[in-house]
């Protein structure tokens, strides 16, 4: 029993030691995004035909109908085992869609031709997606692996059904997300791992192909290639990951590339970034509205006001309109004070027996008959208490009027809120607010006793501010100030959260 045991440990033990150490080759990769640079190019690859590269994919096909294109890698390989994972989409509108997409490893670069969309008498591997059963047997969609050196021409009416190494029927059309499939030659054995793209899940590949006793050219290109017939599909590549295999041991250090290639790296990035600098450079003088919209969709907060910046605009909105309501009361108290005090000139001009002569108002109405002296005092006490009264108004509204002035003053000269001093502020004015209005509402209060109890001249009516509207305007007064404490408040915690 534990000899059995030991047996399978030792068996793990040797799987895992044979496993490759894997490193990714950019030089043979491609995959979005910016996959394609601006002119259309793809970072070293060349593609041809109907093959159109954009920032996401290489369409290798448009789904139309006798279009052939390709992609292939400019340099050829450096290492010997080598893992590609391509990933894509075949998609087209109908039940069926055609011809098929190709994967290939050849001695030569391909060039447009009758196998998926390349040369025939190839040397090297083709590994084929085909869509369309030419030969009728009702086996496609199907994956095949074809080996060719260089001698042997594809039977495309026959599907190639007697030419290939192996190969699996999966279907790899429409399918909800892209589907992958791992090539992997590796110490002369070709293996092919399919995911159908049902899923998600990089979990999901199960094996189509495994041949041993494969032997491919040492060093070759990597291609793609599509072609599309009486029926068409979109053959679109969004990944090419291909990743070089060294049998443990024997991978180069990462210290023996590094010095030598890393002052090369560094040396071709710089040249890169002043290249792109001046370029940048070019456009911006040659374009300079485009440069700017540009600039914006990249900085969008350079573009528009920050939140603080439209909160202190509304802030001062609000207090230029309190300004302006505040110089209109002020106005009117004058009126009121210019009308009381020629209520009072003819009040006095009926004591002495006499009417002012010009003034156009008629002389007062007294119901009841004839005034005694101390009835007329009083009544003119109480005018002048009111007379006194709306001074304090006025002098109070030209205070806030003040202060209001000062806080518009500071906001748009720091174009920041003004902090807890103007909180401060604040608080201080809603306390005189406070105050000033009960020593008005004592004093109306008073007059209002000391008017009860004899009949009252009647004076002609003043229709231009009551107290009604007074304390509307004072209530709205307090509620904005209360805001704004309130807002500074939250400000202050706020800047104290983020310390
Ligand atoms: C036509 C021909 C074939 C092709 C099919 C599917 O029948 O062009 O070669 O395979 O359409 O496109
Ligand atoms: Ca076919
Ligand atoms: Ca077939």
């Amino acid at each position: 029993m534990l000899y059995i045991f030991l047996l399978i440990c030792l068996q793990i033990f040797v799987v895992f030691c044979e496993l490759p150490h894997h490193k990714f080759e950019y030089k043979y990769s491609f995959k979005g995004p910016y996959l394609a640079q601006k002119d259309g190019t793809v970072p070293f690859w060349e593609h041809f035909g109907n093959a159109i590269a954009s920032e996401e994919m290489v369409r290798i096909t448009p789904s139309l109908r006798s279009k052939k294109g390709s992609i292939w890698t400019k340099n050829k390989t450096t290492f010997d085992w080598w893992q590609v994972e391509v990933v894509f989409r075949v998609n087209g509108r109908g039940r069926l869609g055609a011809d098929g997409f190709a994967f290939w490893f050849t001695e030569n670069k391909g060039v447009e031709g009758p196998v998926f969309g390349s040369n025939d008498h190839w040397i090297g591997l083709g590994v084929f997606f085909d869509s369309f059963d030419n030969d009728n047997r009702g086996n496609n969609p199907y994956i095949m692996a074809m080996y060719n050196d260089g001698t042997k021409a594809f039977d495309h009416q026959s599907d190639g059904v007697a030419q290939q190494l192996a190969g699996c029927q999966r279907d790899f059309r429409n399918k909800p997300f892209p589907v992958r499939a791992k090539i992997e030659y590796y110490k002369n054995v070709l293996t092919i791992l399919f995911h159908n793209g049902n899923s998600n899940n990089d979990e999901d590949f199960e094996l189509c192909v495994r041949a041993e006793n494969i032997y491919l050219p040492q060093h070759g290109y990597f291609g793609l290639s599509a072609a599309t017939g009486g029926l068409a599909d979109d053959h679109d590549a969004l990944k090419f990951l291909t990743y070089s295999l060294y049998p443990p041991g024997t991978q180069p250090t990462s210290q023996n590339i590094g010095d030598a290639e890393k002052e090369k790296f560094s040396k071709e990035y710089e040249e890169y970034k002043d290249k792109l600098e001046k370029q940048k450079e070019e456009f911006r003088k040659e374009h300079p509205d485009e440069a700017k919209r540009k600039d914006m969709e990249f900085n969008p907060d350079e573009a528009y006001e920050t939140s603080q910046q439209r909160e202190l605009q509304q802030i001062f909105q609000g207090q230029s309109s309190i300004f302006e309501i505040l110089r209109g009361l002020h106005r009117k108290i004058d009126e009121v004070i210019g009308r009381q005090e020629r209520a009072l000139s003819m009040l006095s001009a009926v004591q002495t027996g006499g009417v002012p002569q010009g003034q156009g108002i008629p002389p007062p109405q007294v119901a009841g008959g004839s005034l005694g002296r101390h009835e007329i005092e009083a009544l003119l006490g109480g005018q002048r208490e009111i007379v006194q009264s709306a001074r304090d108004i006025k002098s109070f509204v030209t205070d806030i009027h003040q202060r209001t002035g000062t806080i518009i003053a500071k906001q748009s000269e720091q174009g920041k809120p003004a902090g807890a001093g103007l909180a401060f502020e604040a608080n201080a004015l809603f306390q005189d607010v406070k105050e000033s209005l009960n020593i008005v509402k004592r004093d109306l209060a008073a007059v209002a006793a000391k008017n009860q109890g004899g009949p009252c001249p009647v004076v002609q009516p003043v229709s231009c501010l009551t107290t009604t509207y007074f304390f509307i305007f004072m209530s709205i007064q307090i509620v904005v100030i209360i805001g704004y404490i309130t807002y500074q408040s939250n400000k202050e915690s706020q800047a104290k959260k983020f310390y």
